[in-house]
């Protein structure tokens, strides 16, 4: 297999985090890209016309993405997705996907658009949707994730961690002292010490 690959994408450490837990890290060769939505690299786009990552190059040449995809094709058959509460993990995982999302648009917004085509008021949009779903992980995350590893550990462990990569003074712990001692712990895990984005 084969996985265009950036570190610091999010998205991209489910899918690495998923080969770790599983036993299949050294089944993938790799892809380093560099794409954004003013600047997509090529070879993606002709795997995924979306031209983003991560997308999955299986043995039979099928490109498969998004992350939601590839961590269901990857972690399905290791138990990541217990049939008594598969649609709850899922609809956790979109939740924490979707603030994957919100801080990504704000994180393109300072990046890519010049300063007088920013929003203040679509980028406090985007914040109060990250805001809305860490308090409902609080509230859910201690009911939903057990001691056996799910898609809803590898997705929230990955959202928190771009958190602190990425908004280092949004002070996420504060409010929040159930995930923060629940990430804690659950980024100390192998898998996470292994995939840790570099600080650029
Ligand atoms: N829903 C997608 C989101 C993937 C995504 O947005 N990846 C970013 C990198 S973190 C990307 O490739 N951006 C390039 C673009 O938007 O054109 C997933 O879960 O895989």
């Amino acid at each position: 297999m084969k996985l265009y690959h950036a570190p610091t994408s999010p998205y991209v450490r489910k899918v690495m985090v998923v080969l770790h837990e599983t036993g299949q890290a050294g089944d993938v060769e790799i892809v380093s890209v560099s794409t954004t939505p003013v600047s997509t690299d090529a070879g993606l786009a002709a795997e995924n016309p979306l031209g983003k990552i991560p997308c999955l190059i299986t043995d039979a040449g099928e490109a498969v993405y998004d992350s939601r995809v590839i961590c269901a094709f990857l972690g399905e058959p290791h138990g990541l997705y217990p049939a008594d509460r598969a649609t709850a993990l899922r609809t956790f995982e979109a939740m924490c996907d979707g603030v994957l999302d919100a801080a990504i648009l704000c994180v393109y917004e300072k990046r890519l658009r010049e300063e007088g085509q920013r929003s203040d008021a679509w980028v406090a949009g985007q914040m109060a949707k990250v805001t809305r779903a860490l308090d409902a992980a609080e509230a859910r995350h201690a009911a939903l994730l057990g001691a056996d590893l799910t898609i809803g550990h590898v997705a929230l462990g990955c959202m928190l961690g771009y958190l602190d990569l990425r908004f280092p003074d949004l002070g996420w712990r504060d409010g929040h002292p159930g995930l923060a001692a629940w990430y804690e712990t659950f980024s100390q895990r192998p898998s996470m010490t292994a995939t840790v984005p570099p600080a650029a």
